[in-house]
């Protein structure tokens, strides 16, 4: 039997490829502890192996955070007001979403999930598109190759699969495209997330798998779902580097993202990203979080805030005043009031489109089903016509 290895293949991230066998399986670990550049009170941390993010790009990240926090805000609001169908919110989470966001190029492609609308507005897509998916009028508002933003995946970890697919695509084509697909702790128990892993190590294709850990499957906590030292340590199994970040902080999201990117786009190949942050609401508004996790919990997550902790930092270095966090606040307002607007307006939508766009040509069952859905809203529109409730007679519906 060969005891060949593949070791030595891999690299750690913007790290130095070779080594002996040992010392090149070891160099595919995590950090022992989550790498952090800016400590919850807001003191600098520094790390060798990551720099800090210089002030301006931190400044302009810490923007997005505020807006971030202002579109979880509203969004949550509209569905209490019946405006949204659900919201999926990355309260807590925002410094992940929008790293993950501003770590990317033009050229590169963002897959993300339900809960990700934050980065997918940060990457520049409509706001109200995006969330015409909660409202629940069409699959996807947007088109995804506008921003190159993936449809936010409802089927957990499915969108991994699809993503390695593209960065293979790209590799074959010789383009320097990087795909970041997001998932959640509880995704990485899914089969496509095994088989999306090492397809791309196997491969060895320009994606960074980013695994928002926010320590719950809807009820599930993460101590159910595996007991792997950590979730990054999995990539290890696959040949690939992993890393484990404080997902609460923002400068080390862009300096650990933005390595895995930079190393995914030099030829390196693919990599797996653990933040470590906290879901701090319910899963959606259909969910009571109350039933199976304390308030204390939360509120020792409530210090870890990511917005608070970047704002004393940018303060203490005089990189935020008074005029840029005003500016901050009233651009996110903006948007709020965007949304709102948008919102509360009423839409046209036409049931029959259910039917569309995803099959060229469209299955027996489908035509047949079509065809009841117009003979009914033909009824209905003759029932209104007539002023009658339009049911036939004997009708059970
Ligand atoms: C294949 C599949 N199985 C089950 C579900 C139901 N489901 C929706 S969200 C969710 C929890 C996912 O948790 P996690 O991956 O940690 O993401 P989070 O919601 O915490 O962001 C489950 C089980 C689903 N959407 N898809
Ligand atoms: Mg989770």
């Amino acid at each position: 039997m060969s005891t060949a290895t593949n070791e030595g293949r891999g690299r750690r991230m913007g790290g130095a490829a070779g080594g002996t066998p040992s010392t090149a399986a070891h160099a595919l670990l995590p950090s022992p502890e989550p790498v952090q550049l800016v400590d919850p009170e807001g003191h600098p941390h520094p790390d060798d192996r990551y720099p800090l993010p210089d002030g301006d790009r931190l400044l302009g990240a810490y923007g997005r955070l505020i807006a971030g926090r202002r579109i979880n805000d509203q969004a949550n609001a509209l569905v209490r007001q019946g405006r949204l169908a659900v919201y999926p919110s990355s309260h807590g989470q925002e410094a992940c979403q929008v790293a993950a966001a501003v770590v990317l190029g033009d050229e590169d492609w963002l897959f993300p999930t339900y809960r990700d609308t934050v980065a997918v507005i940060t990457r520049g897509v409509d706001p109200l598109e995006v969330l015409t998916l909660l409202r629940g009028d069409w699959h996807a508002g947007y088109d995804p190759h506008e921003h190159r933003v993936a449809t936010q995946a409802t089927p957990l970890a499915t969108q991994l699969l699809h993503a390695v697919g593209v960065a293979h695509a790209a590799k074959l084509r010789g383009e320097s495209t990087v795909v970041l697909a997001m998932c959640g702790d509880g995704a990485t128990s899914e089969g496509d997330f095994h088989e999306a892993l090492n397809f791309a190590a196997v491969f060895h294709v320009p994606v960074v798998f980013f695994v928002q850990n926010n320590e719950f499957a809807i009820s599930v906590p993460l101590k159910n779902q595996t007991v792997a030292p950590s979730l990054a340590h999995k990539a290890i199994g696959y040949g690939m580097p992993g890393e484990r970040v404080d997902g609460n902080d923002l400068a080390a999201l862009l300096a650990v993202l933005g390595a895995a990117v930079d190393r995914a786009r030099d030829g390196g190949g693919p990599s797996l990203v653990e933040a470590h942050t906290y879901r701090m609401q319910a899963h959606t508004n259909a969910d009571d979080a109350t039933r199976y996790r304390s308030a204390d919990d939360v509120e020792r997550w409530v210090l870890k805030d990511p917005i608070l902790r970047m704002r004393t930092y940018l303060k203490t270095l005089d990189l935020l005043t008074e005029e840029s966090e005003q500016a901050f606040a009233a651009d996110a307002d903006a948007t709020a009031a965007v949304i709102r607007k948008g919102l509360n307006t009423e839409v046209e939508v036409n049931p029959t489109e259910l039917f569309e766009y995803v099959y060229t040509e469209k299955t027996s069952q489908l035509r047949e089903q079509a065809a009841l859905l117009r003979e009914e809203l033909a009824r209905d529109a003759d029932a209104a016509a007539a002023g009658t409730d339009g049911s036939m007679e004997g009708d059970q519906r």
